[in-house]
C-alpha cells in the first residue's frame, strides 16, 4: 500500500476526536506528507478540514520512521488500522495524566462484553466505547442507585409479613402472565429474579397494588414466614430498579462491570459480574435491613452510609459477641416473662414482640461509651419501660418489683403510675470497663411531650460538662410508630436538632414500630410511607430493621452510634417489629386485629429464633442457651423474693435529674436577700447601656445608640425601666456565677424592641455585640437565644434544661402570652404538676406578655386564669401567720404566679428564682405598654441591699395617711394600676381611694391582704382587672381574700363583664369599656 492509500485508509479510522485531543501533547516530528490524502476518506470523516489532515499524515510519517516517536493514541491508532479495523474502531483514547481513582478500570478490560459475538477480535483489548456500552454501564449506574434510593422499599423488614399487603382486605392481584414475564434469569436465585419484569406489563390491579405497597411503606419481603403475600416477588422489585434492566438479557448477567465510585458492594474489586453486583446490592438493602438515605444532601455523608452497608461482609459478628447478644434477648424476654407469671392482671405495656429493645440500646450504649460518651440521656414511652429501666439502666428490681405490691409512699409526692417514672443510675459498662451516667427522664402520658424535654436536659448537661460537641453526653428518643407519626412535638423537636443554642449534637432515635398504635394499625393512623418520614426534615438517615433478625438491628445500633459520633447529626433506628399481647395486658386485640393476631400466635418469639440459628451455627449448644435462662430467672425470684419484704415505695428512688449538693446544708425556709449594692447596679446598667467597647469599629443602628443614650440617662438618675430592670436581675446573677438563659421567639431584640441585648454591627454580618454576656471577667454565661417557632418545643426543652442545673435562671419568653396554650402539655403535664409526680423541682420562668391594649383577642391574655386555677394552695385554708409565711407558702405551692407592676419588683423576683432554697416555677406575666410608661420605673433605691420582693405594693400615697376616712380599697394587679391611679388623679378621690397592687398572685399574699384591709376598716374592698370577669385573677382572688378576712368583709368585682373571647376587636369598644371599668372600680 503506498502511502496515500495508507493514508486515506487510516483516515477513515480516526475516530472524530482523535487530533485534538493529542495535538500538543504528543511531541511527535512534523514531517512533510509524501501524498495527499483521498477526497473520499476525508469526507467520511468530517473533523479532516485541510489542517487536520495534514496533521495526521505528519503523525503517520512519523510513526512509519519511528512508532515511538508518537504519542502512545496515535501509535495504538495506527496499529489497529493497519491490522484492519473497522472505520471509526481503530481509536482508544491516551492514557489520562490523573492519578488513577479506586475505581478505576482501562475500559479495554470491559471490551470482551462489546463483541456480539462473544468472541473477542483480535484488536479487542483495544477497542472503541460504542453507545452500548455506555448505556449499559449507564443502565448498571442506574440500578446501583436504584437499590440504594429505594432498596429499603422491597427490604424482607416485617416479620408478620403484613406490611405488604392488607391481609385479605384487598382485591385479589391479578399476576404477569408468565409469557409478558421475560424468564433470562430463570437460572439466577429467586432474590434476583424480579429484574427482569417490566413495568410496562402491569395491569391496573397491580400498579394500585404497586401504589399501596409504595404509600404503606416498606414493601412487600422476599421471604414471608406466614404465607400471606398476595403480591408476586418480582412486582414489588419494579419499585426499587423499575425500567432499568429491560435493556439486559441472560447472557449480559456474567457481564463485568466497572463500578462506578458511588458503590462500595466491590470491596476491592474494581468490575465486578452484574449478577455479582446485583446479589451484593440485595444483601445490602433489600435483605432485614432497609435503608433511607439517599435524600440527604451531604454527598460524604451518602458515601458513609454506603460504605457501612455495602462493604461485603459489613454485618460480621464474632461468637463471643453472638453469644452476648444471645444473652440479652434472652434477659429482654425473661423479664417480661417473669413479670406475666408473676402480676397477670397488671398492666406493664410489656415488650414482647419486640424483645429485641433490650440489646439494642445496650449495643448504642456500648458503641457509644467506646466512642467517648459517659452520660445518656433518654426518653421513651410506656412499651417496655421498665424492662428497659431494668435491664439497660440496671434500676435494682426489688424498686420495680414493689411497684405493684401497692405499698404506700415513704417519702413527698403524689407519684406516678410505674411506667412513667424516670431515673438516674451511674454504672459501670462491662462491655466497655467505662463509668457511665444513664437518665430515663419521666414523662406524662402523653406521648412524644418528653422529647423537647431529654432534649434540653442533654443540652444543659453538655453546656455545663463544657461538651460543646456533644462527645460526652448523648439523648436517646425512643418512640412508638403511631405516636412518632403522629404527634406535631416530634416534628418540632427534630427542627431544633441543628440550631445552634438547642442543638444536642445528634440525637440517636429508636422507634418500636410494631404496627399498630392502641387498636389502629398504619392504614388509618398516617399518610406517610413509613412511620419514620418526619426525620427526613433533617436529613437524618432512616435504618429500618427486622426485629426478628438480631444480628440486623445490631448492626444499625453500631451504625447509628458511628454516624453520630460522626457527624453529629440525629440519626433514626426503625425496629420493625409486632405486639404480641394486646395494647396493654388486659387487652384484647383479637376485637380489632383478628388476621394480625393470628399470625402472631403463630410466631416465635426472638429469644427462641435466635438461640435455634445460634445452635445451628454451633455458637452455643442447647443446654448453655437454656443455663443463660435459668441463670436469669434465678435473678428474678430472688428479687423477687426480696421485694416482698419492702413495706414501702420510696418516690425518691425514681428521680431522674437528682441535684447532689444542692439540698445539703441549706435552711429549707431561708432565702438569700435579693437586693445587691449601688456599685453592682450602677456597673451593670453602665454597660447596659454602652456601645461596645470597640465602638468605633462597631457600627450600631442609629435608632439603638438613641436607646443606649436614654438608658445611660436613667443610670445617671438611679432609675430603671422595664428592659433595664431585668438586664440588673441578670447582670447581678451573672456576677454571682448563675447561669442565665432566656430563649424563646425574638428574644434576643424583645417582640416589643425593649430588650435589645443583641447588638448587630449595622456593617459587618454576624458581628454582634451582648453586654451582658461582657460584664465581669469571671461572671458566668449569659445565653440569650432566638428559638424556631415553636411554643410546646421549646418551652419544653427549657424545662429540661432547667432541670439539670439548679443554679441558673432559665427563662422561656413567649412572644405573646397567649401562646403558651400550644405548649399547655407542657404547662399542664410537666412544669405545674412535675414536682408532685416526680419530685423534680425546676426553677423555670415563663415570661407572658399579657395585658389589654386594644389590639383584639388574640394578643390580650396570656390567660391567668388557667395558671391560677391550676395552682395547689386550698383557697380556704388560712395558712398559719409567722415569720416565715411567705417562704413556707412558696415552698409548699406548685408554682408562683405573679403580675409586676415595677422594674423594681420584677427584678427581685427574678432574683429570688435563685435565692430561695428549693426551686419553683414562676409564671410571670408581663407587660406591653409599661415597657415604656414613664410612670413604671424603679429607682435603686428599691433594689439596693436592704430591699426585697413585695409580695403586695400597699398604698403609699394620701390615702395611706387616712386610713379610716378611705371609702374604697382598690386591690388590683399589674398595668391597671397606672390607669387607676391615673382616673383616680383625675377625679379628685386620692385621699378618699386607696389602691393597692397585688404583685405576687399566687400564692396568695393572705397575710399582706388582710393588713392592708385592717389599714381601711370602713372602706369597701374591691378588686379591680381589665381582663373579662370570667377570666384574670377574680375567681382565684375572690374566695381567698374571704378567708384572708374571715368571711367578715366582702370583695366586690369591678371589671369586664364575662366574654367568650378574651378582647374586643374593635378599637372604640376597646376604650369605651376602659373608661367603663375605671368607673366602675372608682363608683363610691
Ligand atoms: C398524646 C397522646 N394521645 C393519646 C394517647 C393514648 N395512647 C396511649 S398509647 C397509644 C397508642 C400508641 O401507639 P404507638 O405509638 O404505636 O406505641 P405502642 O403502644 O404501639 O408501643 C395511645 C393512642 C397518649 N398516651 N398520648
Ligand atoms: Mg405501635
Amino acid at each position: 500500500m503506498n502511502r496515500a492509500r495508507a493514508l486515506s485508509h487510516l483516515l477513515a479510522r480516526a475516530p472524530l476526536a482523535l487530533p485534538l485531543r493529542t495535538l500538543g501533547a504528543t511531541g511527535a516530528v512534523r514531517g512533510k506528507a509524501s501524498a495527499p490524502p483521498s477526497p473520499s476518506a476525508l469526507a467520511a470523516e468530517p473533523f479532516l478540514n485541510g489542517s487536520s489532515s495534514n496533521y495526521v499524515e505528519e503523525m503517520y510519517n512519523a510513526w512509519l520512521h519511528d512508532p515511538k516517536s508518537v504519542h502512545q493514541s496515535w501509535d495504538t491508532f495506527f496499529r489497529n488500522a493497519t491490522a484492519g479495523a473497522r472505520p471509526g474502531e481503530a481509536y482508544t483514547s491516551p492514557p489520562t495524566l490523573a492519578e488513577p481513582t479506586p475505581h478505576h478500570v482501562p475500559l479495554s478490560s470491559l471490551a470482551p462484553a462489546l463483541s456480539s459475538s462473544g468472541v473477542a477480535p483480535a484488536y479487542a483489548s483495544d477497542a472503541p466505547i460504542s453507545d452500548k456500552v455506555i448505556d449499559d454501564h449507564l443502565a448498571v449506574q442506574g440500578i446501583i442507585r436504584a437499590y440504594q434510593a429505594r432498596g429499603h422499599l422491597v427490604a424482607a423488614l416485617d416479620p408478620l409479613g403484613i406490611d405488604r399487603e392488607a391481609l385479605s382486605e384487598r382485591p385479589p392481584v391479578t399476576l404477569p402472565s408468565k409469557t409478558v414475564v421475560r424468564n433470562y434469569f430463570d437460572y439466577i436465585d429467586p432474590v434476583t429474579m424480579y429484574i427482569c419484569v417490566t413495568f410496562s406489563f402491569f395491569d391496573s390491579a397491580v400498579n394500585k397494588a404497586g401504589e399501596d405497597v409504595e404509600i404503606r411503606g416498606h414493601s412487600i419481603a422476599k421471604i414471608d414466614p406466614l404465607g400471606i403475600s398476595t403480591v408476586d416477588e418480582s412486582q414489588s422489585r419494579q419499585l426499587v430498579v423499575r425500567n432499568y434492566m429491560n435493556r439486559f438479557n441472560e447472557s449480559d448477567m456474567e457481564r463485568s462491570f466497572k463500578l462506578p465510585l458511588s458503590t462500595f458492594v466491590g470491596g476491592n474489586e474494581k468490575t465486578l459480574p452484574l449478577k455479582e453486583i446485583i446479589k451484593r446490592l440485595e444483601d445490602a438493602y433489600c435483605r432485614s435491613i432497609g435503608v433511607e438515605f439517599m435524600f440527604i444532601n451531604s454527598l460524604e455523608q451518602c458515601n458513609w452510609i454506603r460504605q457501612k452497608f455495602e462493604t461485603p461482609g459489613f454485618m460480621h459478628m464474632d461468637n463471643k459477641e453472638k453469644r452476648l447478644l444471645l444473652a440479652r434477648i434472652t434477659r429482654s424476654h425473661g423479664f417480661e416473662a417473669f413479670l406475666a407469671r408473676k402480676f397477670s392482671s397488671e398492666k406493664r405495656f410489656g415488650l414482647e414482640g419486640c424483645e429485641i429493645l433490650i440489646p439494642a440500646m445496650k449495643q448504642v450504649i456500648d458503641r457509644s461509651t467506646s466512642l467517648g460518651v459517659e452520660s445518656f440521656v433518654m426518653g421513651m414511652p410506656h412499651r417496655g419501660r421498665l424492662n428497659v429501666l431494668s435491664n439497660v439502666c440496671r434500676k435494682p428490681l426489688e424498686h420495680i418489683f414493689t411497684q405493684f405490691a401497692g405499698l404506700d409512699t415513704g417519702d413527698e409526692g403524689s407519684g406516678d403510675v410505674k411506667y412513667h417514672l424516670g431515673t438516674y443510675q451511674e454504672r459501670l459498662n462491662r462491655v466497655t470497663n467505662k463509668n457511665i451516667r444513664l437518665a430515663i427522664v419521666a414523662n406524662p402520658s402523653h406521648l412524644e411531650a418528653v422529647n423537647p424535654v431529654v432534649q434540653g436536659k442533654t443540652r444543659a448537661e453538655q453546656f455545663y460538662h463544657g461538651d460543646s460537641e456533644g462527645n460526652k453526653v448523648l439523648s436517646v428518643l425512643l418512640h412508638g410508630d403511631a405516636a412518632f407519626s403522629g404527634q406535631g412535638i416530634v416534628y418540632e423537636t427534630f427542627h431544633l436538632s441543628e440550631l445552634p443554642e438547642y442543638t444536642t449534637h445528634g440525637t440517636i432515635h429508636i422507634v418500636v414500630n410494631n404496627q399498630i398504635g392502641f387498636t389502629t394499625d398504619p392504614r388509618m393512623s398516617r399518610s406517610s410511607p413509613y412511620c419514620t418520614d418526619v426525620a427526613r426534615v433533617v436529613n437524618a438517615p432512616i435504618f429500618h430493621v427486622n426485629a426478628d433478625d438480631p444480628e440486623a438491628v445490631m448492626h444499625v445500633c453500631n451504625v447509628a452510634a458511628d454516624w453520630r459520633n460522626t457527624f453529629h447529626k440525629d440519626v433514626v433506628i426503625d425496629l420493625v417489629c409486632y405486639r404480641r399481647n394486646g395494647h396493654n395486658e388486659i387487652d384484647e386485640p383479637m376485637f380489632t386485629q383478628p388476621l394480625m393476631y393470628n399470625r402472631i400466635r403463630k410466631l416465635k418469639p426472638v429469644n427462641e429464633l435466635y438461640a435455634e440459628k445460634l445452635i445451628t451455627e454451633g455458637v452455643v449448644t442447647a443446654q448453655e442457651a437454656k443455663d443463660v435462662r435459668d441463670k436469669y430467672e434465678k435473678i428474678l425470684e430472688e428479687a423477687f423474693t426480696a421485694a416482698k419484704s419492702e413495706t414501702r415505695v420510696f418516690n425518691k428512688h425514681w428521680i431522674d435529674s437528682p441535684w447532689s449538693g444542692f439540698f445539703e446544708g441549706k435552711d429549707p425556709l431561708k432565702a438569700s436577700p435579693t437586693g445587691v449594692h449601688e456599685d453592682t447596679l450602677t456597673h451593670i446598667c453602665r454597660r447596659f447601656s454602652s456601645a461596645p467597647p470597640n465602638a468605633s469599629d462597631f457600627e450600631i443602628h442609629r435608632g439603638l445608640q438613641r436607646i443606649l443614650n436614654s438608658r445611660m440617662e436613667m443610670v445617671k438618675e438611679r432609675t430603671v425601666d422595664w428592659a433595664m430592670g431585668e438586664a440588673v436581675a441578670f447582670g447581678s446573677l451573672l456576677k454571682e456565677g448563675v447561669h442565665v438563659r432566656l430563649s424563646g421567639q425574638d428574644v434576643e431584640r424583645g417582640t416589643f424592641s425593649h430588650r435589645h441585648h443583641v447588638l448587630h454591627h449595622q456593617k459587618v454580618d454576624k458581628s454582634q455585640y451582648n453586654s451582658l454576656a461582657n460584664l465581669y471577667p469571671d461572671q458566668a454565661p449569659y445565653t440569650v437565644c432566638n428559638s424556631s417557632l415553636s411554643e410546646y418545643a421549646v418551652l419544653g426543652f427549657e424545662l429540661g434544661f432547667s432541670m439539670t442545673n439548679p443554679n441558673a435562671l432559665v427563662i422561656w419568653e413567649a412572644q405573646f402570652g397567649d401562646f403558651n396554650n400550644t405548649a399547655q402539655c407542657i404547662i399542664d403535664q410537666f412544669i405545674s404538676s412535675g414536682q408532685t409526680k416526680w419530685i423534680r423541682q425546676t426553677g423555670l420562668v415563663m415570661l407572658l406578655p399579657h395585658g389589654m391594649e386594644g389590639m383584639g383577642p388574640e394578643h390580650s391574655s396570656a390567660r391567668l386564669e388557667r395558671f391560677l386555677q391550676m395552682t395547689s394552695d386550698d383557697p380556704d385554708v388560712l395558712p398559719a401567720f409567722s415569720s416565715d409565711f411567705a417562704i413556707r407558702q412558696l415552698s409548699d405551692i406548685n408554682w408562683i404566679v405573679a403580675n409586676c407592676s415595677t422594674p423594681g419588683n420584677l427584678f427581685h423576683i427574678l432574683r429570688r428564682q435563685i435565692a430561695l432554697p428549693f426551686r419553683k416555677p414562676l409564671i410571670l406575666m408581663t407587660p406591653k405598654s409599661l415597657l415604656r410608661h414613664p410612670e413604671a420605673k424603679s429607682s435603686f433605691d428599691d433594689m439596693v441591699e436592704t430591699t426585697e420582693f413585695q409580695r403586695v405594693i400597699p398604698e403609699k400615697g394620701t390615702a395611706a395617711n387616712n386610713g379610716a376616712g378611705v371609702k374604697r380599697l382598690i386591690f388590683c394587679s399589674g398595668k391597671v394600676y397606672y390607669d387607676l391611679t391615673a382616673a383616680r388623679k383625675e377625679a379628685g378621690l386620692e385621699d378618699s381611694i386607696a389602691i393597692s397592687r397585688v404583685e405576687q398572685i399566687a400564692p396568695f399574699p393572705y397575710d399582706l391582704v388582710k393588713q392592708e384591709c385592717d389599714k381601711y376598716p370602713d372602706a369597701e374592698i374591691v378588686w379591680s382587672q381589665e381582663e373579662n370577669k370570667n377570666m384574670g385573677s377574680w375567681s382565684y382572688v375572690q374566695p381567698r381574700v374571704a378567708t384572708a378576712l374571715n368571711h367578715e368583709r366582702h370583695i366586690l368585682y369591678a371589671g369586664r363583664p364575662v366574654s367568650a373571647s378574651p378582647a374586643t376587636g374593635n378599637k372604640k369598644t376597646h376604650l369605651r369599656e376602659v373608661k367603663q371599668l375605671l368607673e366602675d372600680s372608682l363608683a363610691l
